[in-house]
């Protein structure tokens, strides 16, 4: 650091070229994230000195906190939203790392035997280590194995996002990973088959990351209770879009959704509280919900299918405002609430669903376009995302160097940020709110050159 500060005018004009290095959001395909809505920048400046880790000093903000808890829980059919426990995180990494967080401890709590079995792997792990010979590693991987054997394990299916792979590391458990169908949704057989006595809980995903897709929860819910497990719900992505969906073909006010090919946008998809089964859900306020970054909300059916995990987490906090946090952050933005409290209270549901039709108009329009060069998406897309084999499908691996190098190309010749999906060898396409038809017809344009068609 410098000795003397620098003023204000060389300052900002740093700032400018460091803001110019970066994307204005003009040629991206590939975000999830969008430009936010004005109410939510104006609405984060007004509070960008709140805390709402510390609510007691922050008491506006704080109401405004329960009020989006609230109306989340509505969105998402929540039978009574007022008993809907959660907070606001920064986002869907967080937002799952706490869901998991939760159901390892419920496992640790209510199987104590299984708890005191892992202490006594571990003992006995430590010390074969320490008579570290020849004739005890048998021994050991014995060991190992029953260390194995009450290794928590979580069961998800195999589009779920990569946050879980750090959840996996960080609270050591083990991934359990389903199969998924033709439209890459998880297969409730295969999800249910993969249970065992240390399964902590099953993971659903609406609005998966690579494609969009909303795995069958009605069917994970009826498991969840079958089992006795917690259902946590990745709608990350999907929560924001889902229930925004037309619900028939009839009530879709917007012409442009007439005669399209999306289909299962035209049925309303129960993917969270008003099945029973789901213990919670996470939705993102800073993807399709229009607000800033960071913005995430986690949401548990109530506090008491907390009890007793709420207590593990529970800190003594002598010198806040309140008595004890039971958050994974400490210090959160309470810019972040009203930003979110400000864009949802503003558009209400109507502006949601304008936003998912103009986003929905898109991913027709974007097929229509495709179709023209004789090209169609890798699946039928249920929400603004597409995929695109560009490879002849004979071999994984030539497809995939050819993926990467027309993704390369449509950035370094073009400028498009495009990405591509790791499941299958296909171009990723996300149609957010900052796309624009002529965006559309332009980056295909440039595809076609790339693909020689
Ligand atoms: N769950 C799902 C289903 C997601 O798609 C994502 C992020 C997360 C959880 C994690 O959310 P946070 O990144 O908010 O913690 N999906 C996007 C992705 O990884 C995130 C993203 C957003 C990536 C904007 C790039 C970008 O420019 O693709």
């Amino acid at each position: 650091m410098n000795e003397k500060g620098v003023s204000e005018e060389e300052l900002f004009a740093q700032l400018s070229s460091f803001s110019n290095a970066d994307t204005n959001f003009k040629k991206v395909f590939s975000s999830m994230c969008t430009i936010p809505h004005p109410v939510a920048v104006a609405a984060q400046q007004q509070f960008s000195l709140s805390n709402i880790g510390d609510p007691g000093l922050f008491q506006g903000t704080s109401q405004m906190e329960a009020e989006v808890i609230r109306m989340s829980a509505s969105l998402l059919g929540h039978p009574d939203s007022s008993s809907a426990f959660g907070h606001l995180t920064s986002g869907g990494t967080e937002s799952n790392i706490e869901a998991v967080l939760h159901m390892k401890n419920r496992f640790l709590n209510s199987f104590s035997n299984a708890e005191n079995a892992i202490e006594n792997a571990v003992e006995n792990t430590v010390e074969n280590t320490v008579e570290n010979t020849v004739e005890n590693t048998v021994e050991n991987k014995s060991n190992n194995d029953q260390l194995n054997q009450f290794k928590p394990n979580l069961i998800l299916p195999k589009t779920a996002h990569f946050s879980f792979e750090k959840i996996a590391n960080l609270l050591d458990i083990e991934l359990k990973k389903a199969d998924i169908d033709s439209k890459f949704r998880a297969v409730p057989e295969s999800m249910e088959s993969l249970i065992d006595e240390n399964t902590i809980g099953l993971i659903g995903i609406a609005g998966n990351t690579e494609f969009g897709g909303c795995d069958p929860v009605e069917s994970l819910s009826k498991i969840a209770i079958k089992h006795n497990l917690p259902l946590h719900i990745d709608a990350a992505f999907g929560g924001f879009v889902y229930p925004f969906l037309p619900e028939s073909d009839s009530s879709a006010k917007s012409s442009s959704m007439k005669g399209n090919n999306i289909k299962a946008g035209n049925k309303k998809i129960k993917f969270a509280f008003d099945l029973p089964g789901v213990t919670s859900v996470s939705i993102d306020p800073h993807k399709m919900g229009l607000s800033v970054i960071p913005g995430g909300i986690l949401i548990f059916r109530n506090e008491s299918v907390l009890y007793p995990s709420l207590d593990k987490i529970k800190v003594k906090t002598p010198y806040l405002t309140i008595k004890y946090q039971s958050t994974l952050t400490g210090t959160r933005p309470g810019s972040s609430v009203a930003a979110t409290y400000a864009v949802m209270k503003h558009l209400g549901a109507e502006g949601y669903r304008k936003n998912v039709a103009y986003c929905m108009d898109l991913t027709d329009y974007f097929q229509k376009e495709l179709n023209k060069i004789g090209l169609k998406p890798y699946i039928e897309p249920e929400i603004n995302i597409i995929t695109l084999h560009v490879g002849d499908g004979k071999d994984k691996t030539a497809d995939r160097e050819k993926t990467e190098k027309i993704r390369a190309e449509l950035l370094e010749k073009y400028g498009w940020n495009v990405s591509a999906t790791k499941t299958v060898p296909a171009l990723r396409f996300v149609l957010m709110p900052h796309v624009t038809k002529e965006d559309i017809t332009a980056m295909l344009s440039d595809l076609k050159e790339l693909l020689e068609i």
